[in-house]
């Protein structure tokens, strides 16, 4: 038994995220959370929203709000999604806790001591329409690393790179579109990234069992001749966390924020502690999941992200940590991922064009969508929703093999022996087959989600039901029945117990069908160690019921419907 701590990217707490959002990152994390748990492994899952910085005050702008009360409605409205899709957080955090207020100035404060924090006089992009310096996502414009025409002044969306709101060709104000910008003196806090380059260059080398998509970013970043810059870690804004170092007030910085991008990594850390405070535990509680020196030195600590992530994960956060000096818990494995893109373009937040968490769920429940986007996650390259592979995809693999393997199951027992278990007959040479496949199936499933590797192990786990499928078929209870229905009891029981199993592996992609079915045998059921000792745990004589129809299939006037409602104009 291991100590797993798993973090999932925190999303921007504007507004609702869409699927390509939901499966670059909190999905996966849950994913593999619900596995490590159901291996017996202690697990600490942690999530929260990012609130700070240019993205949640424009979108309060926009909603005509308060920054504040814009993020604790938001927060409530993400919350509840992340619930409706059976996200396992232990904690959903936020970034602008009390807590990650404290840590935040925490770590600036101890950089600063380590001589890693410079005050310098910046040139920032002031627009004089707006009466106001524009940082990152208030600037828009070209990207002088590939010509990226959207380009915000913090990042390129298409190339990844980090980028300072004066680098952008062409810049544009985000609130009013206007270019009467110019450039005015302002002070910031930096933090010399390039003096810890070795270190972190270091680092990454020891990580050869990396994605090759995480550590090729890294590396570019470190690379690329001024790939590792020294970062601005401070904005004029209103919101976010005051600039302190420590406890103690910072001559000159009056008035600034922390960066956003400085605070939200560091959330990881604060939501342990939102989690032990919430729980009226000690600081120990989170403390032996975060410091190496109380106990953090044997947990396995995997984050989760996608893509454009991959830079802040793999190098600021990091030099935040070394540089402190202290004994913090690193992070072992990054999964990252592609993106998702929508039916022949791109999900759009802006342009309401996708599927986005709520929609989805008003549509279908959860299960439908975690199978779908976690069978085609983006892992070795972008990949593509379109409703009809997601039709495809639950008729075929959720309806006709899972479900319909559970419905003809019960319903047979239940008219040719009642609802209970049926007694007689013995297992035979079909049987030892089956378990002999499954055995061997179900270790390469294990391997594979140990492995985080998410669409294979999905296409053990259909491989794993349609064995079932088969089994039952060939075996066909209802025609040897009628000549010898001892055989078929042994046959049905042996079913009946498939069906157990079936809840037990399946419940990290499909929780509540996994619960369903579960319920409906009348049982718990741990994670099938012993395939054998799996398929007898439902005694002859235990009681059953046949659950209502898990999956039903979506038809193709349904899928013509959602094709056009969600095509763009939400
Ligand atoms: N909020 C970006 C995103 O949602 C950012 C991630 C922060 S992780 C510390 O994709
Ligand atoms: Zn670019």
């Amino acid at each position: 038994m291991a100590r797993i701590l798993i973090t999932s990217a925190i999303p921007y707490i504007n507004g609702i995220k869409h699927l390509g959002n939901l499966v670059g990152s909190q999905l996966p994390a849950d994913l593999y959370a619900r596995y490590c748990r159901a291996r017996g492994h202690e697990v600490l899952f942690l999530c929260a929203t990012d609130e700070h910085g240019t993205p949640a005050e424009l979108a309060a702008a926009k909603a005509g709000k308060p920054v504040a009360e814009y993020c604790a409605e938001m927060w409530e409205v993400q919350k509840g999604l992340s619930d409706g899709f059976r996200l396992s957080f232990d904690k959903f955090g936020r970034s602008s806790s009390p807590q990650n207020h404290a840590l935040t100035q925490h770590f600036a404060g101890r950089l600063a001591e380590a001589g890693l924090i410079e005050e310098r006089t910046e040139r920032q992009v002031y627009s004089n329409a707006d009466g106001r310096f524009l940082p990152d996502r208030y600037i828009e414009g070209t990207c002088p690393n590939c010509g990226y025409e959207r380009a915000r002044g913090d990042q390129c969306e298409n190339c990844t790179k980090q980028l300072d709101p004066t680098d952008l060709i062409e810049p544009r104000s985000a609130i009013s579109g206007s270019t009467d910008l110019e450039v005015r003196e302002t002070k910031h806090l930096y933090l010399k990234q390039r003096s810890l380059r070795g270190e972190l260059s270091a680092w990454i080398d020891g990580k050869a069992d990396w994605p090759v998509l995480t550590t090729s970013i890294a590396r570019k970043w470190l690379n690329d001749g001024d790939g590792l810059q020294d970062r601005g870690i401070t904005r004029d804004l209103d919101w976010g966390i005051p600039v302190r170092k420590g406890t103690e007030p910072w001559p000159g910085m009056e008035g600034k924020v922390f960066y956003v991008w400085f605070d939200a990594p560091i959330e990881y850390i604060a939501c342990a502690k939102e989690w032990s405070d919430a729980n009226g535990e000690p600081d120990a509680a989170w403390e032996r999941w975060w410091r190496t020196d109380k106990g953090a030195d044997d947990v396995r600590y995997v984050q989760f992200m996608g893509k454009d992530n991959v830079p802040f994960h793999t190098l600021s956060f990091p030099a935040t940590i070394i540089g402190s000096g202290e004994p913090w818990k690193l992070v072992d494995y990054i999964k990252s991922f592609n993106y998702l893109n929508y039916d022949g373009g791109q999900f759009s937040t802006s342009q309401g064009r996708g599927v986005f968490m709520d929609q989805a769920l008003e549509v279908l429940p959860a299960d439908y969508w975690r199978w779908w986007l976690l069978s085609h996650a983006p892992e070795s390259s972008d990949s593509e929703f379109t409703w009809e592979n997601f039709q495809a995809s639950a008729n075929k693999d959720l309806a006709d093999v899972l479900g319909n393997f559970v419905s003809r199951v019960t319903k047979f027992c239940r008219s040719k022996f009642g609802e209970a278990v049926p007694e007689g007959g013995a297992y035979d040479a079909p049987e030892a087959a089956v378990i002999a496949a499954l055995e061997e199936r179900l270790e390469s499933y294990q391997r594979h989600m140990e492995a985080i590797e998410v669409r294979k192990a999905a296409t053990e786990l259909r491989a794993i039901w349609v064995i079932g499928n088969e089994y039952l078929q060939e075996a066909a209870p209802w025609a040897v029945f009628k000549t010898d229905p001892a055989r078929a009891a042994a046959i049905v029981r042996f079913s009946l117990n498939l069906i157990r199993f079936y809840a037990a592996i399946s419940a990290p992609f499909i929780p509540d069908a996994a619960a369903a079915m579960l319920e409906a045998m009348g049982s718990e059921a741990g994670w099938p160690e012993d395939v054998n000792a799996a398929l007898e745990a439902l005694p002859e004589g235990h009681g059953f019921t046949v659950p209502e129809n898990l999956f039903r299939k979506i038809s193709d006037e349904e899928r013509a419907d959602w094709a056009a409602r969600f095509a763009g104009t939400r």
